[in-house]
């Protein structure tokens, strides 16, 4: 079966939607997938129904390029140019003249062309609000100087503020951010699909990491499951730490020893069509835990078990993150490496937030304030991180000291250990659905499955 893989390309400057296309055959699946296995084969990649795919992109803004009818059904816009006429027609703007073009120009229009001599031009309400400083041109400008993407953008906004003109340039970006937060079932379908490349790819480490020598040789196994189900590339760059190293965040130089006692952190994700995955595992090399790593393992999946309850319709992301901090709170209690849990000393181990929004960027865009609704995605990523030189980088200060001697047991007995678990989550109608749930998660599930597909492998 054949299929077009949309790749687009939006240019807004202009107002006008452009789009490239190229050709991409899908739907039949490499052979290798045909075989029954312990590790999870991505199943084949989702192919729409041309027809379900053209309704699909007339709610969405993607891939497809547009005849003016279907732009005008989409936007609501009435009037549609040839791009050409941008220039001249910004031009009279500043100067407070209408502006009409030619009718070959013309791709839809509500009005006759030209402007008929003695009829409203249109354009006074607009020229009203010029005078005022009240009149407004939407653009994608972002925040950061000298973005690469938006250059063009950014030097029309630049250039148009130089001159009083009575508009002034507006950031159309939340428009957009927006828009990205609800995810279609179109997709939701290539997520899903990044996420299954994304599970069969830790699978395979976790069964080369029991013959591995090197961080590098497991992370080998992420890029060449990613080239193998056709992912894109990577949605970010893959963090494989094993021991220490899964105590620091965003480790991606994979230098170092595989060692057998010890636990890897994989957080590797596949972009599959423009939409990533986001996937962290902790897992011991040998597929068992030790008494200590499993305490703190413990810890981190209850708090992600509570933070997926609260997730529902009408609930926000920091009730998400709330969650999943009091479970944490209470568990580094318990084991002595905070003293007081109405305290920021949890921050010492749990240094970063529970969750961020997911699509076409790991890092999504959208306003974090959002009431959750169904259609969105966000991870549910909560960790512990005893860093060897936590205690060391504390800044001098009588609490701090008093803090050290306190935890100084606890911390000799954990340290070293590095555990994040991260899974992806959808808003559905009824509360939320783990994208992920394929891949093994529970301690018992990761410590049953490793040495079966070790075995299988070896056969
Ligand atoms: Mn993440």
């Amino acid at each position: 079966m054949r299929l077009t893989k949309a790749k687009s390309l939006l240019l807004l400057v202009s107002g006008l939607l452009l789009s490239s296309t190229g050709p991409l055959v899908a739907g039949e699946h490499p052979s290798e997938t045909a075989k029954s296995s312990v590790i999870r084969m991505a199943p084949p990649a989702p192919v729409f129904d041309e027809r379900a795919r053209l309704a699909e992109l007339a709610n969405r803004r993607t891939g497809h390029m547009y005849s003016a009818e279907e732009a005008s059904q989409v936007s609501g816009i009435r009037e549609i140019w040839e791009a050409s006429e941008f220039e001249p027609f910004l031009r009279a703007l500043r100067n407070r003249q209408p502006y009409r073009p030619k009718a070959d120009k013309i791709l839809m229009s509500a009005k006759p062309a030209p402007i008929e001599s003695g009829a409203s031009s249109g354009f006074e309400k607009l020229f009203a609000a010029a005078g005022e400083n009240d009149a407004y041109i939407y653009l994608l400008v972002p925040g950061m100087a000298d973005s690469l993407e938006f250059r063009q953008e950014q030097r029309f906004a630049s250039e148009w503020s130089k001159s009083a003109s009575g508009y002034s340039i507006k950031n159309a970006s939340p428009i957009f951010a927006e828009m990205r937060l609800r995810k279609s079932p179109l997709e939701i379908a290539l997520l899903q699909h990044a996420i299954d490349i994304s599970t069969e790819a830790h699978e395979r480490a976790w069964v080369a990491a029991g013959e591995a020598k090197w961080e590098y040789e497991v992370d080998a196994q992420v890029a060449y499951t990613f080239k193998l189900r056709n992912a894109d590339h990577w949605g970010y760059p893959s963090i494989v730490g094993c021991g220490t190293n899964a105590t620091t965040l965003h480790y991606e130089e994979s230098q170092g020893r595989v060692t057998p006692g010890e636990l890897v952190l994989m957080d590797v994700g596949a972009e599959y069509d423009h939409y990533s995955a986001d996937v962290t595992r902790t897992f011991p090399v040998n597929g068992k835990f030790s008494a200590a790593q499993a305490e703190i393992y413990q810890i981190v999946y209850d708090a992600q078990e509570a933070a997926a309850k609260v997730a529902r319709p009408g609930a926000r992301v920091s009730d998400v993150d709330r969650a999943a901090t009091e479970v944490i709170k209470d568990g580094l209690l318990k084991l002595g490496l905070i003293t007081d849990r109405n305290s920021k000393e949890y921050r010492v181990w749990f240094m970063h937030g529970t969750s961020h929004w997911l699509g076409m960027n790991v890092h999504d865009v959208g306003d974090y304030g959002t009431k959750l609704e169904p259609g969105m995605v966000f991870t549910n990523e909560p960790g512990i991180y005893v860093r060897p030189d936590a205690l060391d980088n504390l800044p001098k200060t009588p609490e701090n000291d008093k803090f050290i001697v306190a935890v100084r047991p606890a911390f000799e007995k954990y340290k070293g250990i590095g555990v994040r678990i991260e899974d992806d989550m959808l808003i559905t109608p009824g509360g939320v659905k783990w994208l992920t749930e394929a891949l093994p998660r529970r301690l018992s599930e990761i410590e049953e499955f490793i040495p079966r597909a070790r075995e299988e492998a070896a056969r």
